[in-house]
């Protein structure tokens, strides 16, 4: 049972159980064993920067400590993985120094990043423009990349890794995708082949998507 003042000292993650974003951080915390408050973000039309943990751009994830407030996933999970006493062997970004590998982490947050757009403009009744269907064309042209190159991903990220920033956002583009019905991704069979083996983490199972209540 926490203490009153752990309990004050637990990190809150602004965000929601339906958005990509949040759960690549919910995903880190779980594998990292922190702890941390899931503080809903209910409207995300909303323009209150405080409704976003007071993150500017006006998104979510943010992660709220002690010693001050992180914007965006990356941000968060290299804070949870400080805050964390387990220390795993973690690949981030900034380690993928091959082509197939950096180009895997860009297209997996930029397909992310484009999901939203294509989400929001749905959420906030955005028309079929022309702009709407280049977005699904970099999509479908992104999913195809990986697809493709999913396999020499896999080989050439270092095997002696624990976790890796990239897999974990290859895992929530691609369940979510199917879970915000944007795409279906069975086609995709070894990006499928990928989130079956990956899935069998307990992190990924704590953290399932839902809308929240
Ligand atoms: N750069 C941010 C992007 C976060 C983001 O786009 N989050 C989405 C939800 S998954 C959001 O807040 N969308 C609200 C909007 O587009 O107005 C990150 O890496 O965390």
């Amino acid at each position: 049972m926490p203490t009153v003042l752990e309990e004050l000292a637990r990190p809150v993650i602004f965000g929601r159980s339906s958005s990509h974003f949040t759960r690549i951080t919910r995903i880190f915390a779980a594998e990292l064993g922190v702890d941390y408050d899931l503080r809903v973000v209910r409207d995300l039309m909303s323009s209150n920067v405080e409704d976003y943990g007071g993150n500017p751009a006006l998104r979510i994830p943010s992660l709220q400590t002690s010693r001050g407030v992180w914007f965006g996933a990356l941000n968060i999970c290299r804070e949870l993985w400080r805050q964390s006493g387990r220390k795993p062997r973690v690949v981030w970004p900034e380690d993928l120094d091959v082509p197939v590998l950096a180009n895997a982490q860009e297209l997996a947050s930029q397909a992310m990043a484009t999901e939203v757009s294509l989400v929001m403009a749905k959420v906030g009744g955005g028309g079929d423009g022309a702009h709407q269907a280049k977005m699904r064309t970099a999509l479908l042209n992104m999913m195809a990349w990986l697809e493709e190159n999913v396999g020499a991903v896999l080989a050439a990220l270092p095997p002696q890794r624990d976790l890796s920033f990239l897999e974990v956002t290859l895992y929530c583009l691609v369940t979510h995708l199917e879970f915000r019905e944007v795409l279906p991704t069975a086609p995709y069979s070894e990006l499928t082949r990928f989130c079956q083996q990956f899935a069998t983490r307990a992190s990924v199972g704590a953290t399932a998507f839902r809308f929240d209540p």
